[in-house]
């Protein structure tokens, strides 16, 4: 009996650590943002708490470059952690998208690795 409820604890415990705010859930909300060397439009995101989040997002110039034979081109889109979602590699006029389940309440810088050293590209959700 002990056995069982250990190996239910540590497996809930090890389902906590692993479980991504990525999810496959039909959304609540769609957020749309424009990124380009000006920043992020908006940059600032109101998100009510468990809330699932389809985020759309589009460059509109080509970032830190439109040579795609390269490893890093375009935008990026992080949501740094506890989030820890990053969609790479958003090239000119391409739009891609991620869901999230917005479970952590707080503020949280999103950025663009790639150029936000050279460009404002930064932004704040916060989720209440
Ligand atoms: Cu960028």
């Amino acid at each position: 009996m002990k056995k069982i409820f250990l190996i239910l604890v540590s497996t809930s415990v090890i389902g906590i650590l692993f479980s991504c705010t990525k999810t496959d859930d039909q959304p609540d909300v769609i957020v749309d943002i424009k990124v380009s060397k000006e920043g992020y439009k908006p940059d600032k995101i109101y998100i009510n708490r468990g809330d699932v989040v389809l985020f759309r997002i589009k460059a509109v110039d080509e970032g830190i470059g439109d040579d795609y034979s390269q490893e890093y081109y375009g935008h990026c889109f992080y949501i740094l952690p506890p989030y820890d979602v990053m969609v790479k590699n958003i090239k000119k006029g391409e739009t891609k998208q991620v869901k999230v389940k917005m479970v952590y309440p707080g503020e949280f810088i999103f950025t663009c690795p790639y150029c936000s050293g050279i460009f404002p590209t930064k932004g704040i959700i916060y989720v209440r």
